[in-house]
C-alpha cells in the first residue's frame, strides 16, 4: 500500500555567517519563486545546524535575524509561506534523536560535508557535526515535505534523508515518511569561489573576496568582481567550451542565472572579448540584482522585534504541522502514549 502525500516544500539556511550571492541563487531565490506554486512551502533558519561548529551567542541572534531578513528581502512573504528559526519548534531535535536510532553511523561518516568541515581533526569535532545529516531528515520529514529546493552541495545529505524515510518505513512496516525528492535547478546550484573556481562559494570562507555577501554594497561588488580570478582566453562561443576553465564558467553561471539566461546566450553576446569588457557587465547587473534586496534587508532588519515577531508566529504555525507527525513517529516505535 502506498500512500500519496500532500505536496508540501521544505528548506532551510544556516545561520552560521552573513548570506552570499551561492545561498541567494542556489537557494532564497528559488524558495521565492515556488510560493504560489501550489504546494505549501515552509522556510527555516536552521540555528541547531549552526551550533554543530562554535558559534558565540550574541552574534548567532543577530545572524538569525539577518538571515530571517534576508529571507524576506529575497521575496519570501511570512503570509505565503511559514518562516521560522529551527529551535523554537522542538519537534525538529525530537525527530533527529528517533532518526539517530534508524541512520547508521557509517552512512554519516561517509558524507562529504562532514569530511570537509571536520577536516584531519575528526575526532576533535563536535558529535552534532556528524549527526547534522539526521537533523536535517528531520527538518523535513516533520513536515512530510515532498520536495527540498536546495543547491547542489545538498544533493547527498537529501539522499541520506531519503533512505533514512525507506529505512524507517521497512522496519517499522509502514508508509509513514514520503520519499522527498531534492529541486535542484537553474544555472547557479554550484555558485563557486571567487578566488578558487573548484570551491563552492561558502559564507563560512576565511576570505571576504571569496564571495559576494547579501550586505556588500555596489562598490565592494564592482571590486570583488574586479579582482575575481579568471584567465587570459577570451570567452567562447558555448559553455561547453569553459569545462576546463573553472573560474570563468564560474562567472558566466552567475551572470546567465542573474540575468535569467541560458550560458550559451550570455556567451553568444561576448564570444571573443576578454574579462576587461565581460567582468564590468557582470558587476552592473550583480549590483542591480542584489542592491534591491540589500535595502529591503536593511529595511526589515532596522525593526528587529518585528523579525522575532514573525519567527515566533511562524514557529507556532510549523509547530502545528510537525507535532502530530512526531507524535504520531513516536506511537509507530512503540512509545506509550497517555496524555
Ligand atoms: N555556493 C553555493 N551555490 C549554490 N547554492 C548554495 N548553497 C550554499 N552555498 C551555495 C545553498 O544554500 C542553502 C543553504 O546552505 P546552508 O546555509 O545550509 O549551508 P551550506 O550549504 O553549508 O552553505 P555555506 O554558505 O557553505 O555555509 P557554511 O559556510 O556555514 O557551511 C542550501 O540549499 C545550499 O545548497
Amino acid at each position: 500500500m502506498s500512500t500519496t502525500h500532500t505536496p508540501r516544500i521544505f528548506s532551510g539556511i544556516q545561520p552560521s555567517g552573513g548570506l552570499t550571492l551561492g545561498n541567494y541563487l542556489g537557494a532564497l531565490k528559488r524558495f521565492a519563486e515556488l510560493q504560489g506554486t501550489g504546494p505549501q512551502t515552509v522556510y527555516c533558519v536552521v540555528d541547531l545546524h549552526a551550533i554543530t561548529v562554535w558559534q558565540d551567542p550574541e552574534t548567532l541572534r543577530a545572524q538569525t535575524r539577518a538571515a530571517a531578513a534576508a529571507f524576506m528581502a529575497a521575496g519570501v512573504d511570512p503570509a505565503q509561506s511559514i518562516l521560522f528559526n529551527q529551535s523554537q519548534v522542538p519537534a525538529h531535535a525530537e525527530l533527529a534523536w528517533l532518526f539517530n536510532t534508524v541512520a547508521r553511523v557509517g552512512w554519516m561518516y561517509r558524507m562529504t560535508q562532514f569530511k570537509d568541515k571536520a577536516g584531519k581533526n575528526s575526532e576533535n569535532s563536535s558529535l552534532g557535526l556528524l549527526a547534522y545529516p539526521s537533523l536535517m531528515a528531520a527538518d523535513i520529514l516533520a513536515y512530510h515535505a515532498t520536495a527540498v529546493p536546495v543547491g547542489e552541495d545538498q544533493k547527498q545529505h537529501l539522499e541520506l534523508t531519503r533512505d533514512i524515510a525507506a529505512k524507517f518505513n521497512h522496519d517499522y512496516g509502514v508508509d509513514f515518511f514520503p520519499i522527498t525528492e531534492p529541486l535542484i535547478e537553474g544555472t547557479a546550484t554550484r555558485v563557486m569561489s571567487l578566488r578558487d573556481g573548484t570551491k563552492k562559494m561558502s559564507k563560512s570562507d576565511p576570505s571576504d573576496a571569496s564571495r559576494i555577501n547579501l550586505t556588500d554594497d555596489a562598490d565592494a561588488i564592482a571590486q570583488k568582481i574586479r579582482k575575481a580570478r579568471t584567465d587570459a582566453e577570451p570567452l567562447p562561443g558555448s559553455i561547453e567550451a569553459l569545462k576546463d576553465r573553472p573560474e570563468a564558467r564560474n562567472l558566466v553561471n552567475i551572470y546567465a542565472a542573474l540575468a535569467g539566461e541560458t550560458p550559451d546566450a550570455v556567451l553568444a553576446r561576448f564570444e571573443g572579448q576578454g574579462f576587461g569588457a565581460f567582468k564590468p557587465a557582470l558587476a552592473e547587473l550583480a549590483v542591480d540584482a542584489l542592491a534591491p534586496i540589500t535595502a529591503r534587508m536593511n529595511e526589515y532588519s532596522a525593526d528587529p522585534a518585528e523579525i522575532d515577531r514573525i519567527l515566533g508566529e511562524g514557529a507556532d504555525r510549523a509547530e502545528a504541522i510537525a507535532r502530530p507527525i512526531v507524535e504520531e513517529t513516536k506511537a509507530i516505535m512503540g512509545m506509550v502514549r497517555s496524555r
